[in-house]
């Protein structure tokens, strides 16, 4: 079974694949091509070419043209590269296809986030969720390929042994799948007892992108070593930590970051590290405001938030890093329409409050930047949804309040 296992890719050379289509221009697809990059590398890839390709729509049997496949294949012969990594998730047929033709590791960016979450999982629990989307992620590969051979084949009275072995990897699959699934529901509910545990306690829940700078604000907050580095999904696994301001007790957690097009099978099996953030009184969504793409991160949050929870939730938008926005002042006679590049901090700032009134704070988690005013939020809305819930209990905030 191992060979379908999708291997971690060690320090090999990348080549990054991309389309520009009516759906994303020339600078959105640049700027998917730099995440990818940043994903091969947090996977230890080196990623050093990049491939793109003007269509309406991706290619149904190679994802990319025949011309392009070629040129894509001389460069990967000429330069010793090991894998290709492409920008979307590849069907089973131009998966097959593509690897036929090119001869080294295919990857795509679905396949390369699991094997990102596969390398980072610390736990037997985020090792079980990662393993079942990995097997999610390979079934339908299988069952392509089962199809596909047999029709070569010919169908009845040809079913040989190559095809057996597939349908038998299959089931092993299947049975794995069962498994793993209720390994997950037993640990589900352990967790959701020690959820239950944790009493009244207001929860609040740090939500974002990867990579914004959550991990960094839990240890501002909470005075707690909490893995934070540059790197993509650093943190799989939720920590929950109680954090008191002001007196005022309440607890905090650190969740796995979002991704545009975030594979569905990790959503599905990562459902129970996120009920954190679905059970959460009230939510921090931090924003990497130096990211030119920001804007666009903020609504693949809010989407991934909808997919996961209905309901809404009070919201406060953390807007981080602060100290590494750069602004490029706009010259009196450009008429260009304003653009992240052109708007500074304090007009951005003014726009949020308007649309956010007091929900939104500017702050820099590495320099420790307005974290006071953050506090001082943060200590505003929990009492608010304190005394909502428990309006007989607020006597307890007088204490408070009068020390
Ligand atoms: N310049 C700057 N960098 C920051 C700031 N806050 C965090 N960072 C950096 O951003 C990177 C990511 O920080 P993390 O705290 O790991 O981000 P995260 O949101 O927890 O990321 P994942 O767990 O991977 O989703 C690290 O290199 C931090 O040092 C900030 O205010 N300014
Ligand atoms: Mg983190």
């Amino acid at each position: 079974m191992k060979e379908f296992i999708i291997t971690e890719a060690q320090t090999e050379r990348a080549v990054l694949v991309g389309l520009i289509t009516p759906e994303q221009n020339e600078q959105k697809v640049n700027e998917y091509l730099d995440e990818l990059a940043f994903l091969a590398e947090t996977a230890g890839a080196e990623p050093v070419k990049r491939f793109q390709q003007r269509v309406p729509y991706s290619h149904p049997v190679t994802f990319v043209g025949p011309g392009k496949l070629q040129e894509i294949k001389t460069y990967v012969v000429e330069n010793e590269i090991g894998i290709v990594i492409f920008d979307d998730e590849l069907s089973p047929k131009q998966l097959r296809n593509i690897e036929k033709e090119l001869q080294v590791k295919i990857l795509d960016r679905t396949s390369l986030i699991l094997d990102i979450f596969a390398s980072r999982a610390q736990t037997a629990y985020a090792k079980t969720q990662v393993e079942l989307a990995q097997y999610q992620y390979m079934l339908p590969r299988l069952t392509r390929l089962w199809t596909h051979l047999e029709r070569q084949r010919g169908g009845i009275g040809m079913r040989g042994p190559g095809e057996t072995q597939i349908e038998t990897d299959r089931r092993i699959i299947l049975t794995k799948i069962s498994k793993l699934k209720e390994d997950l529901q037993d640990i589900d509910k352990q967790m959701s007892a020690q959820r239950k545990n944790r009493g009244k306690m207001i929860r609040v829940a740090l939500v974002g992108y990867t990579n914004v700078g959550k991990s960094t604000l839990m240890n501002q907050l909470s005075k707690s070593e909490v893995f934070a580095e540059n790197k993509l999904f650093a943190t799989l696994d939720t920590t929950v930590r109680k954090v008191i301001v002001d007196n005022l007790p309440f607890l905090l957690s650190d969740t796995v970051g979002f991704i545009r097009k975030l594979p569905t099978q990790l959503i599905e099996s990562f459902k129970s590290t996120l009920d954190e953030v679905r059970e959460a009184d009230l939510l921090l969504h931090v924003v990497d405001i130096s990211h030119p793409g920001f804007e666009e991160q903020i609504e693949v949050v809010n989407k991934t938030l909808a997919e996961l929870d209905d309901t809404e939730k009070p919201v406060i938008m953390v807007f981080n890093k602060i100290d590494a926005f750069t602004f490029v002042p706009k010259e009196e006679d450009d008429l260009t329409p304003r653009t992240r590049e052109n708007i500074d901090l304090e007009e951005l700032e003014r726009t949020w409050m308007n649309k956010m009134q007091d929900n939104c704070i500017f702050i820099s988690a590495k320099d420790r930047t307005n974290i006071d005013n953050l506090k001082t939020l943060l200590y505003n809305r929990v009492k608010e949804i304190h005394i909502t819930r428990f309006p007989y209990n607020d006597f307890l905030f007088q204490q408070y309040d009068e020390e």
